[in-house]
């Protein structure tokens, strides 16, 4: 057994416990309700489900753990996977065990790639991805050993099982995805030597002589990790694996729904916008030129992209983790001058403006342009590289809740004729 399913193990009776205890004693008192513009409106802010790996605080920003994500920029992705699962850290002995866990899995099977060559050659490479981890769901041990009668407290020992098997394919899966895709030539192997994400960056086959586009790997990986329950992917993903669908459809699922414009396709659109102020001005604009054309924007109608956010009122520490990194690798690159001078710029044009609630910019307003200034230019595939990310928070979702015996959601829906009735609304012929 791995170090990280003994840990969990020691974790999981009191943690079981304690959860039973708190529905058992307090189980019938309110701690949300819900608005009839909650109801018609994404049920934004409604508490209504538990997810314990992170949280977002409107003031802070992505907290895992009860750990600032400004805090965590230089640890690997892994040590993320298992602090999402733990609370804790783990030591370097933990670190390296649960990496021999992933590198003894990462072989992807030769059917996987298969798959991938026989889709059209313009697939998206969100579906190639997703398609390809659902091509492997006949590798779950959870299905086997539910189908064998596996006992309720298990489940998350084979969801565990499966999660570590899935994670560690997941850079090849979409480092093929990538590589096939945008015809960069053949599959590169992974090295043995080296950790996760650094691995992903080789098998890319990105040029990389200074070694910074495996640390912007590290970093991309381990900031985009997981963003607390109710986000459409996370929320999916809950979904589907409280059916008790095993990880590999649970993941896929949530995968689906990252691939949405008003989701994880949002980066693309970020530095769309930045490339095409690059055209305009040829070049860097000045602050003035970026003040114009965001009032431009602004008047005819569209959004800032990179800027505002549904949850946070502060700069993002995601942004600001990139911004950072942009500074010290690449602080000549005129797409990263852009960047930088739009967070100059935006705040106070969207204050001014007087309607987004938050001003400042989200983890999208940078991470592409660092993307391409290493020469990833292929914008559709960025959500991949979410993607393989926020597998790490999903799945440690889903192992929480097999763990914690998670019933299968079912809220209630009501018809808007009930709605009408309810709130004494004129009902209409
Ligand atoms: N530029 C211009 N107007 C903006 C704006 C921006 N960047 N952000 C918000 N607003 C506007 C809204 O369109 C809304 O206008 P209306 O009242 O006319 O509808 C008003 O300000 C209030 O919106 P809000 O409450 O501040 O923001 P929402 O919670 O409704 O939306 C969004 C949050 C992130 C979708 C929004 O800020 C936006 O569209 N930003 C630009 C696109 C973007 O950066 N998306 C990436 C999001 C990051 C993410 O979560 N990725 O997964």
């Amino acid at each position: 057994m791995g170090k990280l399913k003994d840990k969990l193990a020691g974790q999981i009776p009191g943690l079981r416990q304690d959860a039973r205890a708190l529905v058992k004693e307090h189980g019938a008192k309110v701690i949300s309700e819900v608005t009839v513009a909650q109801a018609f409106g994404g049920m934004r802010g409604v508490k209504a489900m538990i997810c314990d790996t992170s949280l977002v605080e409107p003031d802070k920003g992505l907290i895992i753990r009860g750990r600032p994500i400004g805090d965590l920029t230089d640890k690997l992705p892994e040590e993320i996977f298992w602090l999402l699962l733990t609370g804790d850290l783990p030591s370097g002995d933990e670190l390296k065990d649960l990496q021999g866990e992933f590198r003894a899995q990462q072989e992807v099977p030769e059917y996987v790639f298969n798959v991938l060559e026989a889709m059209a050659e313009d697939s998206h490479p969100m579906a190639m991805f997703d398609t390809a981890i659902l091509a492997m769901e006949r590798e779950s041990i959870f299905r086997k050993r539910y189908t064998e009668g596996m006992k309720r407290e298990d489940y998350w020992e084979a969801a565990l099982d499966d999660s570590i098997g899935l994670l560690a394919k997941l850079p090849g899966v979409a480092a093929a995805v990538y590589r096939l895709r945008f015809k960069k030539g053949d599959r590169i192997a992974p090295d043995a030597n080296l950790d996760w994400g650094a691995n992903f960056a080789v098998m890319l086959g990105i040029d990389d002589p200074t070694g910074e586009f495996k640390n912007l790997m590290r970093l991309y990986l381990t900031l985009h990790s997981d963003h607390e329950g109710g986000n459409v992917s996370a929320n999916t993903c809950h979904t589907v694996g409280s059916a008790l669908s095993d990880p590999y459809y649970a993941v896929s699922a949530g995968l689906n729904g990252l691939a949405g414009p008003l989701h994880g396709l949002a980066n693309q659109e970020c530095l769309r916008f930045v490339l095409a102020l690059k055209d305009k001005y040829q070049g860097a604009p000045t602050e003035e030129q970026l003040r114009d054309f965001a009032w431009e924007t602004l008047n005819s109608g569209q959004v800032i992209p990179g800027y505002g956010h549904a949850v946070l009122r502060v700069t993002d520490p995601r942004f600001t983790a990139f911004h950072a990194f942009g500074k010290r690798v690449c602080p000549d690159d005129e797409v990263y001058q852009i960047v930088d001078r739009l967070f100059t710029v935006i705040p106070d044009v969207l204050k001014e403006h007087g309607k987004a609630k938050n001003p400042y910019p989200n983890v999208d307003a940078g991470s592409g342009a660092l993307l391409y200034h290493f020469g990833m230019r292929e914008f559709d595939y960025y959500t991949v590289l979410f993607g393989v990310s926020r597998a790490l928070g999903m799945l440690s979702q889903l192992i929480v809740n097999r763990a914690m015996g998670a019933a299968i959601t079912r809220p209630k829906s009501v018809q808007t004729s009930w709605v009408k009735e309810q709130v004494g609304a004129k009902v209409s012929a």
